[in-house]
């Protein structure tokens, strides 16, 4: 019996410890399943010869041994002979054919590029993974083990890759007391209480996953900043996570509270101007670098949302970023300053936009438009800042939301290199319990054409500095990961950090090659699962916006916390802060006209007049803005011939329905991958239906008590009143900063 008992228990643990918690992410090398590719792998791959003389080399080294051993099932040796069948990698410094191969070739690797490619060299075959730089190989291995996870042929191989955008950085709205605003993974996951002495595993295996897809930065810090983190005792602790993370390519950042010298150095003013602050500045920048000599910058929100900043003294964001980009320049750091700014002017008594009158009096329009509002103060600063400062911009002009068009400052800064801030925390896509794959969300932000520099112009290739030459780049992802085990909460979350590192090496790069080289590295090769989980991925965006936002609504959410429709929410602290601020749904119709008509802001003029063209006309706008730039009349004709009202209740039900078409989908696959992670996203899933048919019911119920028309009768009656939607409270919602 006793025995009995202990194989019992010894099952159970092994099943705890090594079941599939999602803790591995993509990084998972298990042996090839696929006995005849792993019999070609396994004669194409018999040793390696791979000269590790660096930080960087080792870790690469160790990483390519270790995927090789458990993808192809057998110890791999080492050469330092040429050998048949041998994997070469090294730099031109560390290998002469590594050398030979990159000189023969005209490859414009840059510092972090590599090539992987098979070449006969006296009469033996090799794969050499070649780079000019140390990370340049370690992109090269983890390309090279994502060929074998993926099942691709190396017979033939030939890569070259260089990535298109320099600095890949993940934004963490990391807080010192480990909360994480709009974090919904659990607690943060630098532990600063027991750092610098504990080094958690966790830092080198996030380390791992982000140099695996070429993410090279990362802001350890909440943009809403705390001052502490530039002290002593907190500068240790950053060193030693700068540290870890140095040898997997990545430098870090810290975000920079405006009013520090105020809150830490004893001055009485943080004003950008004054000498004594500046040298405040100038010396604690040159006390990081003694901590930290690889630092790459500051990342600043100032005057956003209650930041302190340089207005705060009467000068322009100008005059605060190149403050601090003189101090960080002898060092060659950057400064990252964010756009996100709407709370400059103040609020005139009358933008307290009331939905609620029927009378023709309403809409009550104002003349403001927070839409309009980076673009407003930033487009004057444009060619005012240092060489060594870049703004970073959020993909749309107001915040995040399941779609918006693209900010209008990517076709508007020609001599500021402009960073894309990308969310990949779902704080308005469902949070962690909708099943929401990004891709779809940030490429077409990329490829949308701005017109900037004539046709073409997208806004990758702006911010890749194609259109106007910039000579520093960026892309940035506020970060989706907590301490839970499997490190985004929802087992899908994974392929959202997956795909923002992927498409900031290389922004050509498809969402379905994106969706599928994921799945297949994440749970399974089998091309029944890779195709039907694809499927659910690529339309899972649409169909959030159609339970959500559809048809260019936007912000309409709980207050607060952001969980859950709430449009009828009007009593915000600020105007801007409430749902009926942005649908303005009334009597006559709903949407927010931002067009040059005499009702609306002319937010629309912001844009290349090619790009307005697209959106002016009410009637041939794309109806997936249309209400995002007109107020339209409940009874318009939209393209499928139904009136607007019908149509919004049509994109409603069908959002829903495709929630539950990706569940019957997803049950189906119970076969192909573990138990742990499908039951797990079969429970979200399920959790996701519920929260579709209340976005639905909530929404349609509540713009109902404008349009006045009915719900068609087809369709399934809300199971609830509208009363009692509003009525629902959720005080403990994650992400909200508050206890
Ligand atoms: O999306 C909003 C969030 C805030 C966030 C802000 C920002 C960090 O609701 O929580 O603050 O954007 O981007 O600064």
């Amino acid at each position: 019996m006793k025995k009995y008992c202990f194989a019992i228990c010894l099952l159970l643990c092994s099943s705890i410890l090594f079941g599939e918690d999602g803790y591995r992410l993509w990084l998972r090398y298990d042996l090839i399943d696929n006995n005849s590719l792993l019999q070609q792998y396994r004669s194409r791959i018999a040793a390696i010869q791979f000269m590790a003389n660096s930080p960087t080399l080792s870790v690469a080294k160790q990483e390519l041994l270790t995927g090789l051993k458990g993808l192809l099932g057998k110890k791999i040796t080492e050469q330092n002979n040429l050998t048949n069948n041998c994997v070469i990698a090294g730099t031109p410094a560390t290998s002469a054919l590594v050398q030979t191969v990159l000189s023969s070739g005209n490859f414009n690797l840059g510092k972090e590029g590599f090539i992987i490619t098979a070449r006969k060299i006296n009469d033996k075959s090799v794969i050499i993974i070649g780079a000019q730089s140390d990370a340049g190989v370690l992109y090269g291995v983890f390309q090279f083990l994502r060929l074998l996870q993926t099942h691709q042929s190396i017979e033939k191989i030939s890569i070259v890759s260089v990535p298109k955008i320099q600095n890949r950085i993940l934004d963490h709205w990391d807080n010192l007391n480990r909360t994480v605003e709009r974090g919904y993974a659990g607690a943060s996951i630098w532990n600063w209480h027991l750092l610098p002495g504990y080094i958690d595993k966790r830092y080198i295996d996030y380390a791992r996953a982000n140099a695996s897809i070429g993410i090279n930065g990362t802001v350890l810090t909440n943009v809403n900043a705390n001052a502490l983190v530039l002290t002593k005792q907190y500068l240790e602790k950053v060193a030693t996570l700068a540290n870890v993370f140095r040898r997997y390519g990545i430098k870090v950042y810290l975000t920079a509270r405006f009013s520090a010298p105020v809150e830490m150095g004893g001055l009485k003013t943080a004003d950008p101007l004054d000498p004594a602050v500046q040298d405040w500045w100038k010396q604690k920048v040159d006390e990081i670098y003694t901590y930290i000599p690889a630092f790459g910058g500051f990342l600043v929100k100032a005057n956003s949302e209650g930041q302190p900043g340089p207005q705060t003294y009467g000068r322009t964001h100008a005059d605060g970023a190149n403050m601090l980009a003189d101090a960080l320049a002898p060092h060659n750091g950057i400064v990252i300053w964010r756009a996100f700014v709407y709370d400059v002017r103040p609020q005139r008594p009358n933008e307290n936009f009331d939905s609620h009158k029927t009378d023709s009096t309403a809409p009550n329009i104002v003349a403001s438009d927070r839409a309009r509002q980076a673009y407003d103060e930033f487009k004057p600063l444009d060619g005012k800042f240092r060489k060594n400062v870049l703004v970073q911009v959020k993909n749309g002009p107001i915040d995040f939301q399941p779609r918006e068009p693209f900010s209008p400052l990517f076709g508007a800064m020609h001599q500021t290199p402009l960073v894309m801030e990308f969310q990949i925390t779902q704080e308005y896509l469902g949070q962690a319990t909708n099943l929401v794959f990004e891709a779809p969300l940030f490429k077409e932000c990329l490829d949308a054409d701005t017109y900037s520099n004539g046709k073409g112009s997208t806004v990758a290739r702006v911010i890749d500095g194609s259109v106007d030459n910039y000579s520093i780049t960026g892309i940035a992802g506020v970060s989706n990961i907590g301490n839970e085990r499997n490190w985004t909460g929802h087992p899908f979350g994974q392929a959202n950090w997956y795909a923002f590192g992927r498409l900031a090496w290389d922004h050509y790069l498809s969402t379905e090659q994106i969706a599928g080289e994921w799945l297949r590295q994440t749970f399974s090769n089998d091309n029944h699962f890779v195709t039907a989980a694809k499927k659910i991925m690529l339309m899972s965006r649409e169909t959030l916006v159609n339970y959500m936002t559809p048809l260019g609504l936007h912000h309409i959410m709980g207050t607060g916390h952001h969980y859950g429709p709430a449009p009828w929410v009007s009593n915000a602290g600020r105007a801007d802060w409430n749902p009926v601020y942005y649908h303005r749904a009334d009597y006559l119709g709903i949407g927010f006209d931002r067009t040059s008509t005499g009702t609306g802001t002319n937010a629309i003029s912001q844009y290349a007049p090619e790009v307005r063209a697209q959106w002016e006309n009410l009637n041939t706008c794309d109806e997936k803005y249309l209400l995002w730039f007109h107020h339209v009349p409940w009874k318009f004709k939209m393209a499928s011939g139904r009136t607007l009202w019908d149509e919004l209740c049509y994109k409603y039900y069908s959002g829903v329905d495709s929630v539950r078409w990706m569940q019957k989908t997803w049950n189906d696959l119970r076969n192909y991958i573990d138990e742990e992670r499908f039951e797990q996203v079969k429970m979200l899933l399920a959790v996701q239906e519920k929260e579709a048919a209340w976005w639905r019911n909530a929404c349609l119920l509540y713009f109902q008590t404008f349009s006045k028309m009915p719900i068609p009768l087809n369709y399934e009656k809300p199971d609830h009143d509208l009363e009692y939607y509003e009525a629902l409270k959720f005080p403990y919602a994650p992400g909200n900063g508050g206890l």
